[in-house]
């Protein structure tokens, strides 16, 4: 098969060599974070990554190519391009075809990391069910990725924007784990806690692998979600950020954002509103995240 990926240096020597890498998404750069933070975490984080003896693979679309890994010239043009596109499944293919530059979401990053044989991606939060997705329809195509693509997905829950019981709701009726790694609740992203039970906890990343491999066993479609609570000393509590998030979903619903542009907007709002401190509270928990996938992508080679 003739697939149109294009491997970095690093990513293809831990490809020869078998040794363990984590992929990272891009969105989070483009569309997640100002500039010049985004590079900077980016950076950081693939740094974090290699200090563990693990190679980072962060993926993107540029020049009609599938990049796992970027150089670091390719990551400072990304994180200061201006109009670079979300992809996620829907156009992920109508970009490589046709040499666009874009970001991948979860779902496209999961997408793209299955291809080249990765396991275990790490991002800051999934994409969910939205408020009022009855009426919007607005549910994050990163749900029915994890339902269909084996890829274990490490990230600090989902964002309290979202409806996260609908959100837990739909991962459950298409079958895809949500693993709490060392608590019994699901973790809101920015906050630790969120008044809901996780479906399952794990405290170990053995168990974690173990759960993945018996998934392939059992003949089991789809990843795993591993939702990872924000360390205690960054977490903003949800007390605080309840009515950020209430201000920031009314200006969207007003200004009339919708579909893709949603989620930026609420993320760019919130940050203005909390002045930055969600934003050092994103990196903190991305760091975090990095690590625990870092333990996972090792667990999976011993
Ligand atoms: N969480 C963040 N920052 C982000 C995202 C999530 O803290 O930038 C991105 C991820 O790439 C995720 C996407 O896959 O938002 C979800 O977008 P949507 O709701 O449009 O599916
Ligand atoms: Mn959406």
């Amino acid at each position: 098969m003739n697939l149109p990926l294009s491997f970095s240096p690093e990513v293809m020597a831990a490809m020869a060599a078998d040794t363990p890498i984590v992929a990272l998404e891009s969105t989070i750069i483009t569309h997640g974070m100002p500039y010049p933070q985004n590079v900077e975490t980016a950076r950081m984080i693939e740094a974090d990554i290699r200090d563990q003896g693990v190679t980072p693979a962060t993926i993107a679309i540029m020049d009609g190519a599938i990049h796992i890994g970027l150089t670091d010239e390719r990551l400072e043009d990304l994180a200061q391009s201006k109009d670079v596109l979300k992809l996620s499944r829907a156009d992920l293919a109508f970009a490589v075809a046709n040499g666009k530059t874009g970001a991948t979401t979860v779902a496209a990053t999961m997408i793209c990391a299955h291809l080249a044989g990765i396991k275990v991606f790490a991002t800051g939060g999934i994409g969910g069910v939205h408020r009022g997705s009855e009426n919007t329809f607005d549910i994050s195509a990163d749900l029915e990725e994890l339902a269909k693509t084996p890829v274990i997905v490490v990230g600090a829950g989902a964002k309290a924007i979202l409806d996260l019981p609908k959100t837990l709701e739909i991962l459950e009726t298409r079958g895809v784990p949500v693993v709490t790694f060392g608590q019994d609740e699901f973790p809101a992203f920015w906050s630790r806690s969120s008044g809901l039970q996780s479906p399952l906890r794990a405290d170990s990343v053995e168990e974690i692998a173990a759960a993945y491999n018996m998934r392939d066993t059992l003949d089991l479609d789809g990843g795993m979600f591993v939702a990872n609570p924000i360390p205690l000393a960054d977490e903003i509590t949800s007390e605080y950020m309840a009515p950020v998030i209430e201000q920031a979903i009314a200006e969207a619903t007003i200004q009339g954002v919708a579909a893709k542009s949603v989620t930026p907007f609420l993320l760019q709002r919130i940050f203005e509103l909390t002045d930055g401190r969600s934003l050092t509270c994103n990196i903190a928990l991305v760091k975090n995240n990095a690590q625990l996938a870092t333990q996972i992508a090792k667990a999976l080679k011993s």
